[in-house]
């Protein structure tokens, strides 16, 4: 169900919802997948909705040929925010991925603090309030997305702009004990006291972010605290800090995964590895994940429970992300010499431990492996939400997956019960886990997976959409 929205949204975010390809000659244009964009789209479409962002093409795309294509097409407008060679090196690989990012998943030790990524920064965050003021029509409702853009708020106020300013993080937000060590946190915080609504992942999240700003700023208070929001005094204004766990499209997911294309894949898949289960690991590349980890755990469980041998695989895929970025690329390489390892240590003629592929799947691909592995491991060190622990249970048609999750994902807080959770960086009780879902009774199976769909369905991204939007407009 579309929420009510009575005002025109304006939807900001560091990239498009867009994938531009280039076939020889020929540009195409599509919208991106994923929950938001699937969520977004008919609000958008109803409300003549605009979304801004960095087009992530170089300049010899027909930019705005294509970008007029894609009105036609979707029913609602994208603004391009270009950026130089040495803004995205500067603000995206720099401050957004090599500052924030790992501050705020927990890992001080990847941090690099820079006072020209800090400028840079700020600068392209003003570049996207500009846009933003242009486009902006009086009384729209301007939506603000994650870790990129936290200071377009504190640009747009700057340039008079009155109107109410909503934001979500879609990442984790530290303790205020780890945000201390910003070089800019003052900045920070009041950049982003600067929007009128605040959305958070969890309860966790939404409790730093009080915590952080009323420790900073002696002038901040809590006027009142309720279930799913805080209201926050500072200065002249009252803002809103909530949590809104976000979610996946379940019909899409459950429907997708019951498709003859995607069952006959699945047949195939197992069919390849027969008489062991499957354990799935899926991720984009990244430190946070718990990839290595991961292994580690996988390793343990071999070695700890001999059984397993021959009777279960890890089938782990990663999506190639910021392999420019230094830290990335030995990420890519550890996981190829321990998987190589493991693989030498354990395996035999018939048998693999460990399938590791490094690519992006085609949905067919992605749906066959949700819907056929008995078992996902889904480890994190840190996550906002994750959303591949959703698909995996929307995509469990059969109801005989066992989902294993990180206790450090945001997920956590609606899946844990049903799920086996474990900490991420206890090798032995991850190893425990694995063993306790490869034995699990079908009954057991059956009754845990049908619990985290229902819960699921219940709340899927188009029901997260309408909590933050129609909180938006609640009175304070
Ligand atoms: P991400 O860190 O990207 O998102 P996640 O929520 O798990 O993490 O989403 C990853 C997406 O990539 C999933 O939709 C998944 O299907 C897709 N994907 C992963 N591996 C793939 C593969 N090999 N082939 C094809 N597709 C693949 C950030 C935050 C999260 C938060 C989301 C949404 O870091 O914590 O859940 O935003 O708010």
């Amino acid at each position: 169900m579309t929420p009510s929205l009575t005002k025109r949204l304006l939807i900001v975010s560091n990239r498009l919802p867009t994938v531009i390809t280039q076939d020889q000659d020929e540009w195409s244009v599509k919208p991106g997948t994923g929950g938001l964009v699937t969520a977004l789209a008919p609000v958008m479409r109803k409300n003549q909705g605009v979304w801004i962002g960095w087009p992530g093409c170089g300049d010899e795309a027909p930019l705005d040929k294509l970008l007029r294509e894609f009105k036609d097409q979707q029913g609602y407008q994208l603004v391009p925010v270009p950026l130089s060679e040495e803004d995205v090196e500067r603000y995206y690989r720099g401050f957004s991925n090599a500052t924030i990012w790992p501050l705020f998943h927990d890992l001080l030790g990847f941090c690099r603090f820079d006072l020209t990524d800090w400028q840079a920064y700020n600068a392209v965050n003003q570049k996207f309030a500009a846009v933003v003021a242009e486009q902006g029509e009086k009384d729209d409702f301007t939506w603000v997305h994650d870790y990129q853009l936290m200071l377009v708020g504190a640009h747009l106020r700057e340039m008079g702009i009155q109107d109410r300013l909503a934001f979500f993080l879609h990442i984790p937000f530290p303790s205020p004990d780890l945000f201390r060590r910003l070089p800019w946190k003052k900045s920070l915080i009041k950049g982003l006291l600067s929007y009128d609504q605040i959305g958070f992942q969890t309860l966790r999240d939404r409790r730093n972010f009080v915590q952080t700003a009323t420790a900073l700023l002696p002038e901040a208070e809590v006027v009142s605290r309720h279930r799913h929001h805080t209201l926050l005094k500072w200065g002249e204004r009252v803002i809103r800090v909530g949590h809104y766990p976000i979610s996946i499209d379940f019909d899409e997911f459950d429907e997708g995964a019951r498709s003859h294309e995607v069952e006959d894949a699945a047949w195939y898949l197992h069919e390849n590895l027969r008489g062991r289960q499957l354990v799935l690991g899926v991720d984009r590349l990244d430190y946070t994940k718990g990839i290595p980890e991961r292994f580690l755990a996988f390793e343990r469980a071999l070695e700890k429970y001999p059984e397993l041998i021959k009777r279960v695989s890890l089938l782990q895929v990663v999506v190639p992300s910021r392999t420019l970025v230094p830290d990335y690329a030995d990420l890519k390489e550890q996981l190829d010499q321990l998987a190589g390892r493991i693989n030498a240590r354990f395996g035999q003629p018939e048998w693999l431990p460990i399938h590791y592929v490094f690519r992006c799947l085609k949905r067919v691909q992605l749906l066959a492996r949700y819907r056929t592995s008995e078992i996902a491991l889904i480890t994190p060190l840190r996550d906002g939400m994750n959303l591949v622990a959703k698909e995996y249970c929307a995509s469990s048609v059969e109801n005989n997956g066992v989902l294993i999750l990180s206790e450090f994902a945001g997920a956590a807080d609606q899946l844990g019960k049903h799920a086996l959770l474990v900490n991420p960086y206890d090798t032995d009780g991850t190893a425990d886990a694995i063993y306790q879902a490869f034995t699990m009774d079908p009954e057991e199976r059956r009754q845990r997976m049908t619990n985290l769909r229902s819960e699921i369905r219940r709340n899927d991204v188009h029901r997260w959409l309408r909590r933050f939007v129609e909180s938006s407009e609640e009175e304070d």
